[in-house]
């Protein structure tokens, strides 16, 4: 009985979190309702498909299916659905039209609910904090709390669709001031550390020829073991890999594997 009790708050605490929960071939699927982008009509680049007259489960069923969907927008009062391949975060990215309601569609292992994108097309799941912090220890522990690891960008094809994935994300999002000793620039920290004489990803691995540092690095002088995944905010400079110190003040970009 107590078993039973445990396990009905747990599928209560689900009902609460997720308001979509789909368990098809013993995968699950979720989609998280993120309010404060209720009620918009976005019409860009990374709208993917409108489908007519189907439930909430449908559409998050259709938004499963297409590996490129990560967000959708659903209208119970037409029963329609728009399926985005990217996540929002401001109202402004919008025009307002009522009776649409915003989800964020993940996987089991990927909790969109906290903060985490995930992004099917290219199977990462990442995690981009809003918070600076004291230093790598500090970063990578966040990380952790979250069940995440700073991340490893150790194959091409991660370095690509990586900058793609941050690319999406709308400018206005970063704060570029974070850091009062360099004003215009964006940087976290990211899993990459240069250890005994070797530049080592926090996946155990080590640094091969894919790489992705900006001019002039990576150099450790002055103790600049650690690496800032960073932006200015001219813009001129795509996402690059800057070598810094372990005790600088900044985000870090975490990932689930
Ligand atoms: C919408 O779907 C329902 C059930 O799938 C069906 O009965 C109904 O005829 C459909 N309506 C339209 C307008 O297609
Ligand atoms: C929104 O839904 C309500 C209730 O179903 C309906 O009366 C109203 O016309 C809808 N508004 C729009 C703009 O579709
Ligand atoms: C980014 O968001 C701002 C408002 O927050 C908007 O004016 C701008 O068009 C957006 N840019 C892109 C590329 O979506
Ligand atoms: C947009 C982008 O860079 N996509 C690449 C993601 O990685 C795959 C390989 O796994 C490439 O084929 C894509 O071009």
């Amino acid at each position: 009985m107590k078993i039973f009790g445990a396990f009905a708050i747990f599928l209560l605490a689900l009902a609460m979190t997720y308001n979509v929960f789909a368990d098809i071939n013993s995968l699950r699927y979720f989609a998280k309702h993120f309010p404060i982008l209720d009620n918009l009509f976005i019409d860009d680049n990374f709208f993917l498909k409108g489908i007519q007259n189907v439930s909430k489960i449908e559409c998050t069923m259709a938004c499963s299916w297409e590996v490129k969907c990560v967000s959708f927008f659903y209208n119970d009062a037409g029963r329609k659905c728009r399926l985005h391949n990217s996540g929002f975060y401001f109202k402004e990215e919008g025009t307002s039209a009522s009776n649409w309601t915003y989800y964020m569609f993940g996987e089991d292992w990927c909790p969109v609910h906290d903060g985490f994108i995930h992004e099917r097309s290219f199977n990462i799941c990442i995690h981009l904090s809003s918070d600076s912090f004291n230093g790598i220890y500090e970063a990578r522990s966040y990380c952790q709390s979250k069940g995440a690891a700073a991340i490893s960008i150790n194959t091409q094809s991660k370095v690509t669709n990586l900058t793609s994935i941050l690319n999406k994300i709308n400018t206005s999002y970063i704060d570029f001031d974070k850091n009062p000793h360099l004003p215009d620039t964006y940087q976290s920290y990211i899993g990459l550390q240069f250890i005994n004489d070797l530049w080592t990803w926090d996946d155990g691995s080590v640094l091969s020829s894919v790489e992705y540092w900006g001019p002039n690095n990576p150099s450790q002088d002055s103790g600049r073991v650690c690496v800032a995944l960073r932006k200015k905010s001219d813009l001129v400079l795509n996402w690059h890999w800057c070598a810094a110190r372990c005790i600088l003040f900044m985000s870090v970009l975490c990932e689930i594997v």
